[in-house]
């Protein structure tokens, strides 16, 4: 097979944090990206100092109703705008959307007793509109968007109790939008939580008791891993014919030099990024894994049946996204460089984008290859693009030729997976529309085929404009990808 298969699932990915707006209306509170702050110029050698947060950090940001400093707050208002926005998808021919569903919306505390009547109606109005326009909801259940008043109660994830909280969050959504919706995932990026505790988990390094923070990173992973057993056992019996995906950050690593001691060391590295889908694919903790983790002190909090609830509700497919890849040795005075929350050595065959993350369209084709053997399982690129600055031209067009040839380039070597014999479901990229970047909350950071009139300070009409890629993308699809070469 040498073609995309016929009913591949075609389009793009939002998450409600970055788009929405609209933090504190129709009920809604805040939740943990509602408080991360404005950061043009992160620092990624010391990325962990930004985003490990304290309790007095958070209450801070909480009493600070600077809308300026947390863009996250205001999104594209695509809360207001959802309409005019899936018709412009609608236009490329979108088969799938990706979106998440704001815990906060639906329990802006994660602890009421019944789920807020505004925030139901939003997602129905949502995924009824899609479904108008014959596109498919993918529906991420939590895409950093916990709510803050369990990271303060509960230490997020840390405390099991929020298991049942997020069950019973999960419970509403099954009940409600489950004949609408039969596309699922868990956690966003659900490795993230050793990169970003306190978006990816709620995990406050101040707040952590008796256990270490790293400890109690790993407790709330574990937590993190049963609940998503827990909730893809309910989806299955709350909406009929659903299935419900994992989603993992594909970190390929290569090893800098062909020195035994650089591919071990690179070895580990992917070890390291594959235990996660391991876990939520093969339902075992990979005992290599639980050695590594021993050996720094580190154990996993099990209890009563839980190796039997991840044993027997895996998940139905492999999600990733997939941006960048990144080298590994043993020699410490190589250059390094940023990439998707991460640092690596730098690769000489591959240029970066501004932001240095490494462009590497042929690790995506290893990727795929990678992921299928080792699970045999349907995959979902639920994550893929070019985040850049865009320049309106004086006649209002934006020539994103750049973004098109990283698209393409990515395609193409999709497609040459497939044609190998990887069952992947679909391919939704990052940002169909300019969005508020996860880690820098920037604007100016585009990843969209629609442009947003908004500078990175809010200013700005707001106003949707096609770049060139909305074509080029539009074309893609109606061609189900025979244009790409
Ligand atoms: C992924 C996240 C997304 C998204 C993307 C791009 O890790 O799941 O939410 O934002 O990265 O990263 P950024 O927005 O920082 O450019």
């Amino acid at each position: 097979m040498s073609q995309f298969p016929e009913d591949f699932y075609w389009g793009g990915a939002i998450a409600a944090n970055q788009v929405e707006g609209a933090w504190n209306t129709d009920g809604k509170q805040a939740s943990v990206s509602d408080i991360m702050s404005y950061k043009p110029k992160l620092d990624v050698t010391n990325f962990n100092a930004h985003h490990q947060f304290t309790t007095e950090k958070v209450i801070a940001a909480l009493n600070d109703s600077d809308i300026q400093l947390y863009p996250k707050r205001r999104g594209i208002d695509f809360y207001h705008h959802y309409k005019d926005d899936v018709k412009l998808f609608a236009e490329m021919g979108f088969k799938v959307l990706r979106v998440s569903i704001a815990w906060t919306r639906l329990y802006p505390t994660g602890e009421e007793s019944e789920p807020n009547e505004a925030g139901l109606k939003f997602y129905h109005s949502l995924f009824d509109e899609l479904l108008s326009h014959g596109i498919k909801p993918l529906v991420t259940l939590h895409h950093y968007e916990m709510p803050v008043a369990l990271a303060l109660k509960y230490n997020g994830w840390q405390d099991r109790r929020v298991i049942g909280l997020f069950t019973r969050f999960c419970q509403t959504c099954f009940e409600q939008y489950g004949q609408k919706v039969k596309l699922w995932l868990t956690f966003n990026e659900v490795d993230s939580i050793i990169r970003h505790p306190f978006t990816t988990a709620g995990v406050l390094e101040d707040n952590c008791g008796d256990e270490t923070f790293e400890q109690a990173c790993y407790t709330a992973l574990h937590h993190q891993f049963v609940a998503a057993a827990i909730v893809t056992r309910l989806c299955h019996e709350l909406s009929e014919g659903s299935k419900m995906g994992c989603m993992l950050t594909k970190t390929m690593t290569y090893p800098y030099s062909s020195q035994p001691e650089d591919v071990a060391a690179t070895q580990i590295k992917n070890l390291n990024n594959m235990f996660y889908s391991d876990v939520q694919m093969n339902g075992v903790y990979p005992a290599m894994m639980i050695n590594m983790l021993r050996s720094r002190g580190i154990e996993i909090p099990l209890k009563d049946d839980d190796l039997e609830i991840l044993a027997n509700n895996t998940a139905d497919f492999l999600s990733f996204s997939y941006y960048m890849t990144r080298c590994e040795s043993v020699n410490p005075d190589l250059e390094r460089t940023p990439g998707n929350t991460t640092l690596g050595i730098k690769n000489p065959y591959l240029k970066s984008s501004e932001w240095g993350w490494q462009i590497d369209p042929v690790g995506l084709r290893v990727s795929l290859i990678e992921l299928y053997d080792r699970y045999r399982k349907p995959l979902f690129i639920v994550e893929n693009g070019l985040g850049t600055r865009d320049t309106v031209t004086e006649s209002g067009h934006i020539h994103d030729s750049y973004r098109i040839e990283y698209l393409r380039s990515h395609l193409i070597e999709v497609k040459k997976a497939i044609s190998l014999g990887v069952d992947l479901m679909g391919y939704t990229s990052w940002g169909p529309i300019d969005l508020i970047s996860a880690a820098n909350s920037q604007v100016t950071k585009r990843y969209g085929f629609i442009h947003v009139d908004l500078d990175d300070m809010g200013n700005g009409t707001g106003v949707r404009r096609k770049k060139d890629s909305f074509e080029w993308y539009k074309e893609v699809i109606r061609t189900n990808g025979s244009n790409l070469e």
